[in-house]
């Protein structure tokens, strides 16, 4: 009897969790996972007293499931997504619907609705994002792929998701692999977030001095107001978390960082479309070479810095320097992702709704903040914002931190205490708002090694060669492009 609105394959911990999720709002769900055992062994203990029903096979799953079908993946990225969809295309039908919500590179979910629309199966890659605690009481949602999809599970989508002031934080992304791209800037600029906090974390502790207790304290405060998110609230709850011994944990932790790989996504994609996405770029870099503990543990008894790392100045006036420091980074940040979702919209053809990315973020996910409610009133202002920058509330924001987030990185570079994210952020800054770069000399430089032309500011488009020595050709070259 077909019975379940939607079925669910994969029960590890995120598939379980929007199984019971999408149970609370009233759905019924057919479960299946490739080691079926995990089925009945979900239905007897997580599900039990649940609406969820179960299946031994794909052909039972599918038989189950109300028309047009709706079958949600939440498996391994990569080849366990194909194997799936491979076996359910021969059970499925014209309209039926394949939701795949695992961390699918957007390349694959590009591919994936192209190859499936062909077999007019409709395909939708989605983000989630939240965790496991995002997944069963509401997570960010980011669907994209075959649009004629986004009616059929739109009820399902908005109604499991995380709300803000009743505004469901899911809505319909774009074509193809939108869904998974939106949510591969999202993993990035959470890359950048919990960079930018550790800098800070990095300062008070180093130049200044201060107890983990004391930073808690910090984060406590910055957590009410414009820094208010979820990443400033765990840091706090983190600062004061104490191991048995009573000592602060994280100070046991070693300091290598990990990383699953979409941090690195959003920057190589930052660099194929040509976007200065310089803050996760560093943030990604600045995992990189955490992880080279044993090297570095070497090269910290060689390599010298400067005598002090110590601040001797007042220390309350310095953390709320750090602050405002980390607040106008985070505005490049954002700026930054925004800047890459719509050359990447260009690129593939999306039409990107910027203040609805917003809202999908504001709720739900690791980087939710009262900051992206301010983002979302600014596209909502002008949906044609070129650049976050330049609107009224995030320029006057920039105006007031700038001089403190001057003094911060100047603080750190004089006692040597390294903050990438910062100072990239201001360095993009300055550069962003300079109307004359040195990139003349770079393509005097060009011209001069590899007759690369440049053109001259009263003519603009057109090319022209100089011969710079007086001997070699005076031939330009017009196919070397790298
Ligand atoms: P399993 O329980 O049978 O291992 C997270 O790992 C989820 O992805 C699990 O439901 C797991 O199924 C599934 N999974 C991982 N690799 C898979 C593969 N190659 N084929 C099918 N399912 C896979």
């Amino acid at each position: 009897m077909a019975e379940a609105d939607i079925a669910l394959i994969g029960l590890a911990v995120m598939g379980q969790n929007l199984i019971l999720n999408m149970n609370d709002h009233g759905f019924v769900v057919c479960a299946y996972n490739r080691t079926v055992e995990k089925v009945d062994k979900f239905l007897a203990k997580e599900a039990k007293g649940t609406k969820v029903i179960g299946a031994k096979s794909l052909k039972e799953m599918v038989s189950k499931l109300k028309k047009p079908r709706r079958v949600m993946l939440l498996v391994k990225a990569g080849s366990a997504v194909d194997a799936f969809i491979d076996q359910l295309i021969p059970l499925l039908e014209d309209g039926d619907i394949i939701i795949d919500g695992g961390n699918s590179q957007y390349t694959d979910s590009q591919r994936r609705a192209k190859s499936l629309e062909e077999k007019k199966i409709l395909f939708v890659g989605s983000g989630v994002s939240g965790g496991e605690d995002g997944a069963r009481y509401g997570p960010s949602l980011m669907p994209g792929g075959s649009e004629k999809a986004w009616p059929h599970i739109k009820t399902i989508f908005q109604g499991i998701s995380a709300k803000v002031n009743g505004e469901p934080c899911c809505d319909w992304v774009g074509a193809d692999g939108a869904g998974h791209y939106v949510k591969m800037v999202h993993n990035g600029i959470e890359y950048g977030d919990m960079q930018l906090i550790c800098e800070a974390y990095h300062l008070m502790r180093d130049a200044l001095g201060m107890s983990e207790d004391e930073m808690s304290g910090v984060f406590g405060e910055w957590n009410k107001g414009e820094l208010d998110s979820f990443l400033i609230e765990i840091t706090q709850n983190i600062l004061a978390y104490k191991d048995t011994d009573g000592t602060p944990l994280v100070r046991k932790i070693r300091d290598a960082a990990g990383q699953k790989g979409t941090g690195k996504w959003t920057a190589i994609s930052s660099l194929d479309l040509g976007m200065p996405v310089t803050l996760i770029g560093e943030s990604v870099f600045a995992r990189c070479l955490s992880s080279l503990k044993d090297e570095r543990v070497t090269a910290s008894k060689s390599l010298k810095g400067p005598s002090t790392t110590k601040y001797e100045g007042d220390r309350k006036e310095m953390v709320e320097h750090i602050r405002q420091a980390l607040y106008a980074s985070k505005i490049i940040s954002y700026a930054q992702g925004f800047m890459l979702l719509r050359e990447a919209a260009k690129e593939y053809n999306w039409t990107l709704n910027y203040g609805s990315i917003a809202l999908m973020w504001r709720g739900g996910c690791i980087i939710r903040s009262v900051f992206l409610g301010n983002i979302k009133e600014a596209f909502d202002k002008n949906p044609g914002l070129t650049n976050l920058l330049l609107d009224d509330f995030f320029k006057d924001a920039i105006h007031r931190s700038q001089a403190s987030w001057r003094k911060v990185c100047a603080m750190a570079v004089t006692l040597g205490i390294p903050t990438p994210c910062f100072s990239t952020a201001l360095a993009f800054y300055d550069g962003y708002r300079s109307g004359s770069l040195p990139a003349n000399l770079i393509q005097a430089q060009r011209d001069y090694f590899g007759a690369h032309t440049y053109e001259l500011l009263s003519k603009p488009a057109q090319f022209i060669h100089t011969n710079w020595t007086g001997h070699g050709g005076s031939v330009s070259s017009s196919t070397y492009t790298a």
